[in-house]
């Protein structure tokens, strides 16, 4: 099953703990840290069974451009990192992780995760939809159709409650769904 879902994609994940020699440097004190990266093809919807990454609009997202999507961190210190290739040059896309996992309804991926949550939801509080409080990866890809963006926070996701990263068409916390892709996010539980 869990390698049928990773066809077109390619996922990798480090639990460790801290104090190796390799690891030293980045973690420091001795804390635990971890390590996620998963790559991907976007794909029609009505393939969706067989990726993770999943395109609405393939003016804005074609079939076949890729998305990477690294975390990684230690208590109080996580980095979620974007990296897209065939993407629109010159186009400013909205990016953000999202609470549940991509399906051929765009809606499915429901909303942002937030440290803080809301308690109304859908949340359009700008006390709640912010760059702090949510992970915002919003790029605008070069002349050659990449693109990457990086978002630092101090705080961990909840296990289990961030489950994919949306691309938009606009900037700032909104706008229409462009792409999905079903990140593991960690903790996955
Ligand atoms: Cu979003």
């Amino acid at each position: 099953m869990v390698a049928g879902m990773l066809a077109g994609a390619v996922a990798t994940a480090v639990l460790a703990a801290g104090g190796g020699a390799v690891n030293e440097g980045a973690v420091g004190g001795g804390a635990p840290f971890y390590e996620m990266r998963v790559v991907g093809r976007f794909a029609l919807p009505t393939a969706s069974m067989y990726s993770w990454a999943i395109t609405y609009d393939t003016k804005l997202v074609p079939v076949g451009s890729q998305i990477e999507i690294d975390q990684r961190g230690k208590p109080g210190d996580m980095e979620v990192t974007l990296r897209v290739k065939g993407m629109k040059s010159g186009h400013a896309y909205g990016a953000h992780v999202h609470q549940k996992p991509c399906a051929a309804d765009p809606a499915a991926a429901g909303g942002h995760y937030q440290n803080r949550q809301d308690p109304v939801q859908p949340s359009e509080d700008p006390a709640y939809v912010n760059p702090e409080n949510e992970v915002w990866l919003d790029f605008t890809p070069g002349g050659d159709g990449s693109g990457t963006s990086t978002a630092r926070h101090d705080w961990e996701f909840r296990p289990g409650e961030a489950r994919s990263v949306v691309l938009h068409r606009e900037q700032g916390g909104a706008g229409d769904r462009v792409a999905c892709f079903t990140v593991p996010f960690l903790p996955t539980h």
